[in-house]
């Protein structure tokens, strides 16, 4: 991709991280952590690869999303609004009764969400099931599912896993949003997924591994699928958790964050600042 073409994808990521600071400037809090590591994901999958349309989201042709670790669902409001499925305005709604946006993503109340998840452990059933609904219509689309690394401790992934590489299902992509820390700590205190590259060839799958806020990387690893004809595909990301906000990167306490003293402020001034150090290098 030209350097010009990044620059843009990676503008547009530092919008959908100021509308996730926007969210919880309305609401007072909100799981930060987990929607700002795996963002440039979410971005680049809405903006650059994706076949969707925000006017016919319901199109049968579309490509899928399933936000499987849906406690992240912050980034998914984030990139949905700025790719125009909805209207900003709506993102102040955040945390308030009756809201379109809630805590969990619910697709009977937003045009864009696939499945109600946030109960780990799901969204790769889910998506296999659609990846095979997808194939049986023949209509060429891909779906693509965002994990946890803490949510692989779920047993239901690897149920998930064993039936995609048994299906064949090559147009099933899966992320593993490799940030190191999960909702109390760090996850290899819990159960140590360090080497899950290695798990997932073990159960049939084609794995790679990119820095995951990297959207070079994340550019090329999207046009690489399918990695092997016959096998999902699984990208093992490793990110920093609250990429993008100085204070609270890679610390695990803002898993869920409810700003305190000049936080949000802070967070404001840098992601605004970060436009617009990309909006002068796009113009340049
Ligand atoms: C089945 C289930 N158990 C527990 C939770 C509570 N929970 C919410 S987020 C989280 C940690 C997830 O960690 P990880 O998957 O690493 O996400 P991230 O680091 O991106 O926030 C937990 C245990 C849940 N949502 N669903
Ligand atoms: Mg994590």
């Amino acid at each position: 991709m030209e350097k010009k073409e990044l620059l843009k994808l990676e503008l547009e990521a530092a919008r959908c991280r100021r509308n996730v600071i926007r969210m919880v400037e309305a609401s007072h809090h909100g799981h930060l952590g987990g929607a700002l590591s795996c963002l440039d994901i979410v971005t680049a999958l809405y903006f650059y690869k994706m076949n969707v349309d925000p006017q016919d989201p319901k199109k049968a042709d579309r490509d899928r999303f399933l936000l499987s670790a849906g406690h992240k669902c912050m980034v998914q409001y984030a990139v949905l609004a700025e790719k125009g499925f909805f209207d900003k305005k709506v993102l102040d709604t955040y945390g308030s009764l009756g809201t379109h946006i809630p805590g969990h993503p619910d697709m009977k109340k937003l045009p864009g969400v696939e499945a109600n998840t946030g109960a780990l452990g799901h969204g790769l059933a889910i998506a296999l099931g659609m990846a095979l609904g997808a194939r049986m219509d023949e209509n060429g689309a891909k779906v693509y599912t965002v994990m946890g690394d803490g949510e692989l401790a779920e047993g239901s992934n690897w149920e998930a896993a064993a039936a995609a590489a048994q299906h064949h299902a090559d147009n099933l992509v899966a992320f593993v949003d490799f940030n190191g820390l999960q909702i109390s700590g760090k996850v290899s205190d819990v159960n140590d997924y360090s080497n899950v590259a290695d798990r997932f060839r073990a159960f049939g799958w084609a794995v790679r591994e990119i820095d995951g806020n990297d959207m070079a990387q994340i550019v090329d690893v999207l046009d690489a699928v399918p990695f092997e004809a016959g096998k999902p595909n699984c990208i093992v990301a490793h990110t920093v958790k609250s990429k993008g906000v100085s204070f609270a990167e890679n610390v695990a306490g803002y898993h869920y964050w409810s700003p305190k003293g000049e936080e949000l402020q802070t967070a404001i001034a840098e992601t605004e600042a970060r436009i617009a150090e990309l909006e002068k290098e796009v113009q340049a």
